[in-house]
């Protein structure tokens, strides 16, 4: 180890007791039912349940205990004994409840009924199904499709999303956002054209081969953290892993694996980094390009000693275009300029440019602290930059792994939940349904907000999520929202967004996939996809949290029976009694993704997609990789100013994106609440503030509209100068609609512009 890295902060290592009992906790404050404990036995095994929490792929070798901290606890909460009943409603008006906060919307427990809206109470009332979908019907025949919008969170199997979609285009709009449109979209954009795959290109063999990993801005001990065991494998083999993060994030520090007995009992501690670098955030361009000078600077040493090469020469002349623009941008940025830009030191640099060097292997990781900012496209760009040089992807052993969000995020997108006409195999749709699918492309998320800031949306559906509290501009958006004609959400808890009804409103509350899905032809399976493309079969055993939910794909399809013309090719009754015959449809779609699908999809770990840039097959406009010139060293759209910080929002351990399972971020030192701002301390004296100052954040867009977030305690924390940190959802009332990625559209969330008030 060169230089241990310390979190003064974290009240221990990641894993080891602390996680143990952060389990133990939430499992009371559920009151989970005890069926939980066998869900979690059978979780991300075959013939298992695969995980509702983050999207990290199933080994074919698996542990007794394939399950994390943050697994369990999204288990526990899915599996809570609390219920959400419609008597519920007598108790409390929708008003009312906006003076809840997020943790205790979440804590009223699963909702066990459909709900319609009744203006006249300001309440929801109990509906049943078929007056429900019949209300909707009529509604959205009403409409021009393409003022409605078709959202998704990453959370709905393969086999209902496909439905989904089919039933939007049936319906005559592609507007299908997805919760990806505020996270890896910047993957999707940048990746693909640089490398002609939109995800990752790594396998899990690759995990176990690698000589290093180099982390920017993703934090596996809290969003992953299952990945901490390959990490450990790869640390006791000798494998290197180099981090950046203007924050110091404990997974990333040390892990004691809570499924050892012998780590627990002795308490052995597994070192993941070995260079840790605080990078300021949207530094990262800068620090890349530092990185890839110290490549330059090796190669150039042994060309003149006759050593071997750095570059890998015939892979960059073979597979690659762009080199030559890009070697002269590395030997024109000046080691002051990177310095300045990334916070970091050039020593520094050079250190973790020498373990680059030295690894014949190596992977780079990645997730929302290089996607979410004005230039994260550029960030991710770069990156690409840095593996191609030495030939580290397509590789055994290397590659590039975007760390994905939701448990079937990505799969969404394969199976047609996209925006982009283009991306989705129309003619198919059209020969397999007989219907025209609209040609033109629909919103992505940043879109449809302005556009129902503007009036423009009469119709908002949402398969899963809680869309008003995770998009900027929050005040606006809660108005906009409660202004259209219809709001429908399929739904397993109450959130903030149920609080804005439109003039109709719905809440179709759905099976979690841990719960027994029973229809005509018996117990279902379905199915999702990984961040490493692997594809999984999935059943779910426990006992429904209410007799009367529906499964996501029933909710589909009844919504479309109510509201598309009748087309025998539209057999939604079929499909609704056996999910095998939806899985054939999506295999006649895609064949090549889903050859065999029905027969595969119990395979160990899943079955794999496939990948062309796994295989060195680009599939980009020049046919090859691309390397990109950067024309400009840090991913902000501002500069620095006097009094001007770039606040990064983050998530807790306990939470789940906008749900809020507790007030414990033990690994920050952060307990019994959440409306804190961390500064460096260097920073509080400058400003002439003071510890456990309650201040306000105001944001500094120039765009003459006040957004401020009050009643925030400062606290002192390990940062790099200029860069403040507060929790993620409370600060998106502090972001612009406008502020994000320039190429995908994807908000900045990790770079705001903010001053604080006294
Ligand atoms: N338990 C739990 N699991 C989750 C989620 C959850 O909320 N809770 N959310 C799920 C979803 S939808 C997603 S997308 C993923 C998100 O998982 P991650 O991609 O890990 O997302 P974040 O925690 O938002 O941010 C990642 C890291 O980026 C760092 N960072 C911020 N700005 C910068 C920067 O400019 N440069 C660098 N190098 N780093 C920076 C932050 O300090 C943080 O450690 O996790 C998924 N899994
Ligand atoms: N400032 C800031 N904003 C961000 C981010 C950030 O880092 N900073 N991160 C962004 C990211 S990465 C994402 S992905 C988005 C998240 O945005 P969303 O995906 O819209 O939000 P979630 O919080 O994941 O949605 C939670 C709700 O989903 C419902 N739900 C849970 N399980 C299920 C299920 O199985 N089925 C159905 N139908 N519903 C279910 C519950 O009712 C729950 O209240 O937020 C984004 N916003
Ligand atoms: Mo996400």
């Amino acid at each position: 180890m060169d230089d241990a890295v310390e979190n003064p902060e974290a009240e221990g290592p990641a894993g080891g007791w602390g996680s143990l009992k952060s389990i133990v906790r939430i499992y009371g404050d559920n009151r989970s039912r005890p069926a939980a404990l066998e869900v979690l036995a059978r979780q991300n095994k075959p013939k298992g349940v695969m995980c509702v929490s983050c999207a990290w792929p199933k080994p074919k070798n698996y542990h007794p205990f394939e399950f994390c901290e943050n697994g369990a606890k999204a288990t526990l909460s899915d599996l809570t004994s609390a219920r959400c009943g419609p008597d519920f409603w007598q108790d409390h008006t929708v008003k009312a409840l906006r003076g809840w906060s997020d943790h205790d919307l979440e804590q009223t427990g699963r909702i066990t009924h459909p709900l319609r809206y009744d203006a006249a109470t300001d309440r929801y009332v109990e509906t049943s199904w078929e007056d429900a979908f019949a209300a909707i019907g009529a509604r959205l025949k009403s409409l021009s499709p393409d003022e409605v919008v078709f959202y998704s969170s990453g959370h709905a199997c393969l086999e209902a999303s496909y439905l989904y979609a089919l039933f939007a285009r049936a319906f005559g709009t592609n507007n299908l956002p997805q919760s990806s449109n505020m996270c890896h979209e910047t993957t999707s954009v940048a990746l693909k054209r640089v490398i002609g795959s939109p995800v990752g290109t790594i396998v899990w063999d690759d995990l176990e081969k690698a000589d290093a990993f180099f982390f920017f801005g993703q934090n596996p001990g809290t969003n992953s953290p299952r990945f901490l065991h390959p990490l450990q494998e790869a640390k006791q083999r000798g494998a290197r892993i180099v981090t950046f993060n203007p924050v110091i994030e404990q997974g990333l520090v040390s892990f004691v694996n809570p499924q050892n007995p012998t780590d627990m009992l002795t308490g052995r501690e597994t070192v993941i980094s070995d260079e840790y670098l605080q990078v300021q955030a949207g530094g990262d361009i800068a620090a890349m390009l530092g990185l890839c000078k110290v490549v330059v600077e090796a190669d150039d040493r042994a060309l003149a000693s006759g050593g071997a090469r750095v570059l890998d020469v015939d892979f960059i002349a073979q597979h690659t275009t762009g080199f030559t623009a890009f070697l002269a941008r590395i030997r024109d940025t000046s080691w002051s300029d990177i310095e300045r830009e990334s916070g970091l030191s050039e020593a520094a640099l050079r250190r973790a440019g020498e373990i680059y060097v030295q690894a014949e292997r190596v992977i780079g990781v990645y997730g929302m602290g290089l996607t979410q900012h004005s230039h994260g496209s550029l960030n991710i760009e770069m990156l690409v930059n840095l593996l191609l040089m030495r030939g580290n992807i397509g590789r055994e052993g290397a590659g590039c792994c975007p760390v994905r969000g939701h448990s079937n995020v990505q799969g969404q997108r394969t199976v047609g939940i996209a925006e982009k006409a283009k991306l989705v195999p129309m003619d198919r749709l059209k020969s397999l349904f007989e219907f025209d699918p609209p040609d033109h492309d629909g919103m992505a998320i940043v879109d449809a907000v302005k556009a129902l800031m503007q009036g423009r949306v009469k119709a908002f559906l949402s398969l899963g999520g809680n869309l008003v509290r995770a998009v900027p501009e929050q005040e606006e958006m809660e108005r906009a929202w409660a202004a259209q004609d219809l709001t429908v959400m399929v739904s397993t808890k109450l959130n903030r967004s149920h609080l804005f009804p439109g003039r109709e409103a719905f809440i179709l509350p759905c099976l979690s996939r841990l719960e027994r899905d029973e229809q005509a032809g018996g117990v279902q399976v379905v199915t999702t996809e990984d961040s490493f493309s692997n594809i999984s079969a999935s059943i779910g055993k426990a006992t429904p949290a209410s007799p009367h939910l529906k499964s996501e794909l029933a909710i589909v399809t009844g919504l479309a029976r109510a509201t598309l013309k009748p087309n025998p090719r539209l057999e939604w009754d079929k499909w609704t009694g056996d999910y095998g015959l939806v899985r054939d449809l999506i295999e006649q779609t895609y064949p090549q993704d889903f050859r065999d699908y029905n027969a595969r999809m119990f395979e160990a770990g899943g079955f794999y997609r496939g990948n062309g840039a796994h295989c060195r097959i680009w599939k980009t406009e020049e046919k090859k990789a691309v390397f990109t010139a950067p024309d400009r060293l840090n991913a902000l759209s501002f500069s620095d100013a006097q009094g001007r910080y770039r606040l990064l929002t983050m998530r807790s351990n306990d939470q789940f994106n906008t749900t809020i399972y507790g007030y414990s971020d033990r690994f920050r030192g952060i307990e019994g609440t959440r409306n804190v701002v961390l500064m460096s301390s260097e920073d509080i004296a400058a400003a002439g503030l003071r510890e456990g100052q309650v201040v306000t954040l105001v944001s500094d867009f120039e765009d003459g509209r006040d957004r401020q977030l009050p009643g925030l305690e400062i606290r002192a924390h390990t940062l790099p100068r200029g860069t403040i940190a507060a929790y993620y959802p409370e600060c998106n009332v502090l972001i612009s609609i406008d502020h994000h990625d320039v190429m995908s559209g994807t908000p900045a969330s990790k770079s705001i512009p903010v001053r604080v008030q006294v």
